[in-house]
């Protein structure tokens, strides 16, 4: 916030009236208010801190868990390219995990915290990932839908007024603009392949369209935060509207693959100048947020159980981390303390 940290206006705000609390606030209203960045050291509501970490929270979860859907491909992916491209991919989703975890400390939220909420079922990660991947086409349904619906969702989250989040999501959006390409150019080949291909694609799709709708949230009358968020600048657009705005993508894209999507209801209207689209399931969204999904189970179980397999790794790191620490014991440092 280029205004004023919190201990600036502290001190401007002691003499006024209105006391430090409501000078503070005042000061941060202004900073959103004129679209400038909240930091870290600056003032902020409570409620907007943790509304963030709720959020960012929920965003690195979901680029974790969505690790495993795809990841469940990789030795089977029908070719060296779709290997390397596959293995990239699910690479870069555990490095969209790291940014946020580490824009979420920021926040004065650990990482270890935030994994000990998720993995007691105690924080959410985005419903899309509680559907099993069936066939190699889903590999390609995922990223030309799910994360087509992520950039969207997004994109505009770029210019969310917490900056350390901002700032994560420019790289983050770069790099889905790749995972969606690929997707897009996977399910290209095989809908321009045999019968037999051309119908596992349609058949992804057809499995993946309606939880691809679902990732954008609730209806807006039943959107709890939205809001607050939008009225805080971290969210610039209702889930409806970039609901609206990626069916409004996906129809030509559709078009262009030679694939149907799977909604008898959806047709151009030209009064709005946008697509009609059917009504979307929200008791099956419930559902999967209550951990009913066909894979809840198996997700939170495969996280649980890396989680503990990969102690050693976290521990190493600790070792070595506090072995380069400057200042640190010139035992330790040499690697000859015992302890
Ligand atoms: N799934 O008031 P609302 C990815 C929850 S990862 C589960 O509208 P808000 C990728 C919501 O949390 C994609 N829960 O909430 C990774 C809230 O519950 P709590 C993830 C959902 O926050 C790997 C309640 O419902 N992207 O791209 O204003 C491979 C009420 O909802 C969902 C993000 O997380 C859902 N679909 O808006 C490939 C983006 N929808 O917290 C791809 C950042 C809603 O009160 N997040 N809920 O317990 C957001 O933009 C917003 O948090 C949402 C929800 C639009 C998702």
């Amino acid at each position: 916030m280029a205004a004023v940290t919190a201990s600036q206006t502290a001190q401007t705000a002691a003499g006024g009236e209105a006391g430090p609390d409501a000078a503070l606030q005042a000061a941060f209203d202004a900073a959103v208010a004129a679209d400038e960045r909240i930091e870290p050291r600056d003032w902020m509501p409570d409620a907007y801190r943790a509304s963030l970490v709720r959020q960012m929270a929920q965003h690195a979860h979901s680029e974790i868990i969505g690790m495993q859907p795809e990841a469940n491909w990789i030795t089977r992916a029908p070719s060296l390219r779709r290997k390397a491209i596959l293995m990239a991919k699910v690479q870069d989703e555990a490095g969209h995990g790291l940014y946020l975890y580490s824009a979420a400390e920021t926040l004065g939220t650990g990482r270890e915290e935030l994994l000990d909420k998720l993995h007691a079922g105690r924080q959410r990660y985005s419903s899309i990932f509680n559907y099993p991947t069936l066939t190699w086409a889903d590999v390609g349904a995922i990223g030309w839908l799910v994360d087509g619906a992520a950039i969207t969702n997004q994109v505009p989250l770029c210019r969310c007024s917490y900056g350390p989040y901002a700032r994560a999501m420019v790289r983050i959006c770069k790099e889905e603009s790749f995972h969606q390409r690929q997707g897009y150019e996977l399910l290209l080949a095989l809908s321009n392949g045999t019968p037999a291909q051309h119908e596992m694609a349609q058949d992804a799709v057809n499995r993946w369209w309606w939880p691809s709708l679902m990732m954008f949230g609730p209806p807006d009358d039943a959107s709890a935060h939205s809001a607050q968020s939008m009225a805080w600048k971290i969210k610039r657009h209702s889930n409806d509207e970039l609901r609206q705005r990626f069916v409004d993508i996906c129809v030509p894209q559709a078009e262009a693959l030679g694939l149907t999507l799977p909604d008898p209801d959806l047709r151009w209207n030209e009064e709005r100048g946008r697509h009609d689209f059917g009504a979307i399931d929200w008791t099956e969204f419930q559902e999967v947020l209550k951990g009913n999904g066909p894979c809840n189970e198996q997700r939170l179980t495969q996280r649980r159980r890396a989680h503990e397999e990969g102690a050693w790794v976290r521990e190493a790191a600790a070792a070595y981390a506090r072995k380069h620490t400057p200042g640190a014991d010139p035992a330790v440092r040499n690697g000859k303390a015992t302890a």
